[in-house]
């Protein structure tokens, strides 16, 4: 029985976690503080976004030195605390390894722009293109092909040093590790190695899948990342997975799950088919995409037909799912999926949806990942323009659409649903100036300037909806997470069961969980949702398939159902059919 098929993992995004020290910035000490509240949510492992030593240019995941911490975030020690801390408790930790780039201020960067071995070929570096000017170049620059990188910018960055150009799929402060020096590999292993000598149970592998860049041959144009075609998910990147978990993880047993930008199903089985022995399992983006074109930028409307029609797929396609809604890059699922009206309050849609979404995460197959917040029902921040916005793939997607002339108004209507601080807002500890996240000196919301302040601002609603006011109310929604951890916990089916598509017309969706193995108990549990604020009557194939008696209900109803009229605003219902 593996461990992570068994728990759920809890994402913990350290600079917005927990602030021990009063400079406004969470911190490892600060985590050690909050493993208490941490084990009472049943969690079995913590996923820790970068607290290596970096120059923080996008908050972490620009590494300058893997084998240290970075002072904002403490000491070596601290972080040998915070393993055993959670050892002590049963509670794994997981590191975010971030190596299809490392910062430019990473001693391989400074040596391998002035071609000190063995670090000149660490990178990709390139002389200035063709002779002729690109077209589409930006004026007085000749790179080498036409990619564009993840933040909407230039792929590639002319050193003044070196004279030549370096390839960077995110920011130009993250340039990309060239993986066809077998030197790179190795010293990745290296750093496996540091990490699981430590205690480490495994690793959420940064953007794995565009590791290995094919070529440099001009990608087709498209309407998101020019080149991706290039470096997705190529055989260069499998034998590079294969050979990590052959070499390093599978003799420690370490536990692994990859973020596969852009990745589809066909790429997905490929690595994490257990017999390929690539990965554990995959973070991809379809299920959260329902509602938005061009990735997460721009909406359109939801319909729960789309959203089971991609649940199915992935469900059904892949043998085992990472289950998450939210993460330090995704807004916040109450405000996305659900709906956040009345925030903080008793049995508003806010409380309803919040439940409403705990339900379907925690009835589908694959491992739960919780992300910090997300078990209280924290929603979008309150922000009211850029100027609070800190991400800069928020600032450079406002930056790209402003070249297309479009008003400020539709660009802040359109990235105030997508910006990445949206799951960045400090956690919401209590109802006190600071939200229990920080006690620093300075004004107590907004990120100002002055020490103390929180680096990002705390959403206004930090007074109604806070982990202290829901911790001892069985109605809350922080009490439905742990109600849903434990079921899920406590039944095979819900674990490992089947998961099939019933039906979903408008805003209501309908599946089932079963265990159809041959020999199996035959047990099965049928889950019905309705993600509006109106009364869906149900038709006479729904009634007939809601029947049994009730398991989970987000509005408090128990007992035997038979032919279910109709299901409330924001109501989730699963019965156990047989
Ligand atoms: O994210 C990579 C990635 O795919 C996301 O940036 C995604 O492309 C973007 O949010 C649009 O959907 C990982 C980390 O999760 C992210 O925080 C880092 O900024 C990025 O890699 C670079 O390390
Ligand atoms: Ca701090």
């Amino acid at each position: 029985m593996q461990w992570w098929k068994e728990g759920v993992i809890y994402q913990i995004y350290p600079r917005s976690f927990q602030d021990s020290n009063g400079d406004g910035i969470g911190d490892i000490p600060g985590i050690i503080n909050r493993l208490p509240e941490i084990a009472a949510l049943g969690v079995k492992a913590i996923w820790l976004s970068p607290v290596y030593r970096s120059p923080q240019i996008d908050n972490g995941y620009d590494v300058s030195d893997y084998r240290s911490i970075d002072p904002l975030f403490g000491t070596m020690e601290d972080m040998e605390r915070l393993i055993a801390g959670a050892e002590k408790r049963g509670i794994r930790i997981i590191m975010d390894l971030v190596v299809n780039h490392t910062s430019d201020e990473h001693e391989w960067f400074r040596k391998s722009r002035r071609r000190e071995e063995p670090y000149t070929d660490y990178y990709i570096w390139k002389p200035p293109g063709g002779r002729k000017k690109r077209p589409g170049a930006a004026s007085g620059k000749n790179p080498p092909n036409n990619w564009t990188s993840f933040f909407m910018e230039d792929a590639w960055t002319f050193d003044e040093v070196r004279r030549e150009y370096y390839l960077h799929l995110f920011h130009k402060k993250q340039p990309d590790l060239n993986y066809k020096n077998p030197l790179v590999l190795e010293e990745v292993q290296g750093i496996l190695r540091f990490w699981l000598d430590k205690g480490v149970a495994g690793f959420r592998c940064d953007v794995i899948n565009v590791l290995w860049k094919e070529s440099l041959d001009d990608g087709k144009k498209s309407s998101m990342l020019t080149g991706l075609e290039h470096y997705k998910c190529r055989e260069g990147n499998h034998d590079i997975l294969r050979r990590l978990r052959k070499e390093t993880l599978d003799p420690a047993g370490a536990f692994t799950v990859g973020e596969t930008a852009m990745v589809d199903l066909a790429e997905a089985k490929l690595l994490s088919d257990e017999a390929r022995r690539e990965l554990d399992m995959v973070f991809y983006f379809d299920h959260l995409e329902v509602d938005r074109r061009f990735a997460r930028f721009v909406p359109k409307k939801f319909r729960a037909a789309e959203l089971l029609k991609r649940l199915a797929k992935w469900q059904q396609g892949l043998s085992w799912n990472a289950v998450y809604l939210e993460n330090h890059d995704q807004s916040r699922i109450v405000s996305h999926y659900g709906c956040d009206a009345g925030a903080g309050q008793k049995d508003s849609p806010w409380e309803r949806s919040a439940k409403i979404l705990a339900a379907l995460e925690f009835t589908l197959r694959g491992t739960p990942f919780i992300y910090q917040g997300q078990e209280m029902g924290m929603t979008n921040f309150d922000f009211t323009g850029f100027d609070q916005v800190k991400d800069i793939e928020t600032h450079n997607f406002n930056r790209l659409l402003k070249k297309f002339h479009l008003p400020l108004w539709l660009r802040w209507r359109w990235l105030r649903l997508s910006s990445r601080d949206n799951a960045r807002t400090p956690v919401q500890w209590s109802g006190r100036p600071g939200a229990g996240f920080t006690e620093g000196a300075g004004p107590p919301w907004r990120g100002s300037p002055w020490l103390g302040s929180p680096w990002l601002g705390i959403n206004g609603n930090y007074r109604e909806l806070n982990y202290e006011t829901q911790r001892d109310d069985p109605g809350s929604v922080l009490s439905f997470y742990k109600r849903m951890i434990r079921l899920r916990e406590q039944s095979e089916t819900l674990k490992y069961g089947a998961f099939k598509p019933l039906l979903a017309t408008g805003a209501l969706l309908m599946y089932s969980r079963e265990d159809d193995t041959p020999g199996g108990t035959g047990e099965a549990y049928v889950a019905a949702f309705n993600f509006s604020s109106r009364r869906v009557k149900l038709s006479g194939e729904g009634r007939v398939l809601l029947r049994g008696n009730v398991v989970i209900s987000n509005l408090d109803k128990h007992g035997a159902y038979d032919l279910v009229p109709a299901l409330e605003p924001w109501e989730a219902l699963v019965v156990k059919a047989r």
